[in-house]
């Protein structure tokens, strides 16, 4: 009786992982801004940059676009961020909602060669009456190395959050107006004073903040409502 013993041999075949070639990653443009959330008026910063350049950059030429009616570019408060780079133009402010901004190296011993922040520009949220988003979008950017190769960097843009302070006197609802809907509020929590439990959330409807919310509160609601 003979055994045959058959073996099996399982190859497996390892198939090597295609790298999509992650070692030469796409030069992109960063905005990073100074706060996200802002009040109408105030101002803000922000900064643009870039990443993962694969050869030396001596020129950039970059637009800046947003809405015009959400906030403004603050005129001369571009900066350069990087020593022996330089801003050729005060850039233009004669079309609203647009910024193109010329960069240069000053010689060969100040190339970008790597990540690095390049402009800081000030910006000012307009004076919006309800919560508003206002949106910098870098849409053009390309940079040159010393042989005049250019390149076109990733878009990108930032979001800015303007947020309307609602403390309106009489606005009991926060919905940044006074209407009868303060009124219901108010008439709810009559008759309270400052020995409530719950005065320290209701205070506010206090107006004349006199430690009590009385027939004198109602009727200065009244008259806001009205006006
Ligand atoms: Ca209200
Ligand atoms: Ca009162």
């Amino acid at each position: 009786m003979t055994i045959i013993a058959v073996v099996l041999s399982c190859v497996s075949f390892t198939n090597p992982v295609v790298n999509a070639d992650a070692s030469d990653p796409m030069p992109s443009a960063t905005l990073v801004g100074s706060k996200k959330v802002v009040m109408p008026g105030e101002s803000f910063t922000v900064k643009y940059g870039i990443t993962s350049v694969s050869s030396d950059v001596y020129a950039q030429d970059i637009t800046f676009e947003f809405d015009p009616a959400v906030m403004e570019y603050l005129p001369d408060s571009i900066r350069s961020l990087q020593e022996g780079v330089i801003i050729i133009n005060e850039p233009s402010t004669s079309t609203p909602g647009k910024l193109r901004v010329l960069l240069a190296s000053l010689g060969s011993q100040y190339p970008i060669t790597s990540d690095a922040e390049i402009v800081e520009l000030g910006f000012k949220a307009a004076d919006v009456i309800q919560d508003t988003e206002g949106v910098i979008r870098l849409t053009q950017a390309i940079i040159s190395d010393s042989q005049g190769e250019e390149s076109v960097l990733q878009p990108t843009s930032l979001t800015i959050q303007i947020t309307v302070n609602t403390e309106l006197p009489g606005d009991l609802n926060g919905d940044g107006k006074v209407s009868i809907g303060d009124l219901g509020i108010m008439a709810a929590h009559y008759g309270k004073d400052s020995s409530s439990p719950d005065w320290s959330k209701i205070n506010h409807a206090d107006l004349n903040k006199d430690g009590k919310i009385d027939i004198a509160d109602l009727a200065a609601l009244a008259k806001k409502i009205v006006e």
